[in-house]
């Protein structure tokens, strides 16, 4: 059984690794661009399931970062790791909170492969109820977007994301601090977007930017301060 999954890969392509082969049909797409999501991908990053379809690539998560030198970081959904790991090389300290406790600990994992888990607090909580206490200069908001389907509508709207709608989750960052970043969908409703900076007194300024991976828009991220 397991010779035969692995000949139906294509030429070129090497084998999934046995702890990941049971995922193989969910996850191949994403195992084939496994150096993109972790150029350290062979020295023992692990993943799950949403981890596989949900993780920034590195290239994304490295510019992202550049944006946050020296500041206060935190990765209010930090998954397994893509974003947390890039922040810790640049930014002042890092917190990174995440519900699942199988995340946070893939994470750590994740980021002693680079070297970096002493820089950054793991947090195993939600966001939602942890926000009150939470203190930054600037918050990363990389939320579920509903699974890998979320690119089979035309407009991606901001009552798809996970675990509030998209105005909520912004009003509780807010609370926070006005630096909100967030990682949206390529297919999202741009104008809605822009509400969330106008909703606020006096209105943010926003920049969005093009995600991309070797040229090709994975997402859409969004600045606002
Ligand atoms: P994708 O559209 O599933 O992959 O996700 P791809 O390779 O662009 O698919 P293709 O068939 O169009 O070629 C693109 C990127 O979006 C992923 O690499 C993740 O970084 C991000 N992403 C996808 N999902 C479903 C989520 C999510 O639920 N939450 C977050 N935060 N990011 C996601
Ligand atoms: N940016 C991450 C991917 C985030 S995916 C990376 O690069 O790896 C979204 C994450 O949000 C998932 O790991 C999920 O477990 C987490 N999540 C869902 N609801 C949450 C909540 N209420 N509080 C914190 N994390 C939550």
């Amino acid at each position: 059984m397991k010779l035969k999954k692995r000949s139906r890969l294509k030429k070129g392509h090497y084998s999934i690794p046995e702890s990941t082969e049971k995922e193989h049909g969910k996850i191949c797409k994403y195992w084939n661009q496994r150096y993109n999501l972790f150029s350290k991908y062979d020295q023992g990053i692990k993943m799950d399931e949403e981890g596989w379809y949900s993780v920034t690539p590195e290239e994304i998560a490295i510019k992202q970062a550049q944006r946050c030198h020296g500041k206060v970081i935190i990765d209010c959904f930090s998954g397994v790791g893509g974003n947390t790991i890039q922040f810790a090389k640049v930014c002042s300290s890092v917190v990174a909170i995440d519900i699942d406790p199988v995340k946070v600990e893939y994470a750590m994992n994740n980021a002693m492969v680079y070297g970096v888990a002493n820089r950054i607090d793991f947090v195993v909580g939600d966001f939602i109820q942890l926000a009150p206490s939470l203190k930054g200069d600037v918050l990363f908001l990389s939320p579920p977007w509903g699974g890998p389907m979320y690119s089979k509508v035309e407009s991606y709207k901001m009552d798809m994301l996970k675990p509030r709608d998209g105005y909520s989750l912004f009003k509780i960052a807010q609370s926070i601090t006005p630096n909100i970043i967030m990682f949206l969908p390529r297919n999202v409703d741009l104008a809605q977007v822009e509400e969330l900076a106008w909703l606020s007194s006096p209105p943010l300024t926003l920049e969005i930017e093009e995600s991309c991976v070797g040229g090709r828009v994975k997402a859409i991220t969004a600045y606002f301060s």
